[in-house]
């Protein structure tokens, strides 16, 4: 009867630990309702695949450009996306931003593709970027692919409404009608194209390593794209 006694009495322990950790778990995620809410910009990371962009150089740029406009930004959060939970480029962004200490509530990476982030990953992002091509038309790979085809044709309008074509280091917004199912079944109200600086040869207006120019060219890819999302959120 002892041995039982003791059974009880641990069992009652550990509930009372599970309790805790349940009032815990309440407290963290009451706490951090506000900023789900926040307005939020998904973006995936500019230029290094298809474009073979250098992905340390690319990762001490994305942590410098979300160092410079987080705090600008007030209570919106960034969200550095891709695919694959081992993304090379998802990990060396998040160990440079936690060197920075750059707040993680307002600044995190994510897993994920990026016309279901709502659907698959429960993650409200109410602008999205989409890293395109220089004449802003659906198709070749990537995201923009992706995000033209969960779109649907209502993207392919409003963007054509905004604009015929983009430069390297620009970003266009372009409001997403709400016939779009991205719109409906992920909440995105806008689309942010933005078109980075190109490395691979096969591509148009390949830089052939030029990385002084280049990374000037990603700087303003990442600053026009975050002021394109800032003036949303205003
Ligand atoms: N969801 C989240 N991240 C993704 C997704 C997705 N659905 N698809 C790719 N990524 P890329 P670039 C990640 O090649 O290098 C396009 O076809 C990917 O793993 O789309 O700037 C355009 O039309 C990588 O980390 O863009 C241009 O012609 C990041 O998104 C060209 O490719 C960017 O990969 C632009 O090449």
């Amino acid at each position: 009867s002892e041995n039982i006694q003791s059974h009880a009495t641990k069992e009652k322990d550990s509930n009372q630990v599970l309790e805790s950790c349940e009032e815990q778990k309440k407290t963290s995620v009451g706490s951090s309702i506000s900023l789900e809410n926040a307005p939020t910009l998904a973006f995936p990371s500019i230029s290094t695949a298809d474009f073979h962009f250098n992905v340390e150089k690319a990762s001490d740029i994305i942590v410098e450009k979300v160092e410079e406009y987080v705090n600008k930004l007030g209570n919106a959060r960034l969200v550095l996306v891709d695919l694959s939970q081992n993304s090379k480029i998802l990990s060396l962004v998040r160990a440079k931003a936690a060197e920075k200490n750059i707040d993680s509530k307002k600044f995190f990476t994510f897993a994920g593709n990026i016309t279901k982030l709502y659907s698959d990953g429960g993650l409200h992002c109410n602008a999205i970027a989409n890293v395109t091509n220089w004449r802003l038309k659906p198709g070749g790979g990537g995201v923009n692919a992706a995000i033209f085809n969960a779109a649907g044709p209502a993207l392919e309008t409003a963007t054509k409404a905004k604009a015929k074509s983009i430069s390297s280091g620009k970003a266009i917004v372009v409001p997403l009608p709400s016939s779009s199912p991205l719109f409906s079944r992920e909440g995105v109200t806008h689309v942010i194209h933005v078109l980075g600086p190109n490395m691979n040869p096969q591509r148009p207006n390949c830089l052939n390593n030029d990385y002084v120019n280049g990374c000037k060219i990603l700087r303003d890819a990442y600053s026009s794209l975050f002021d394109g999302f800032a003036s949303i959120v205003r």
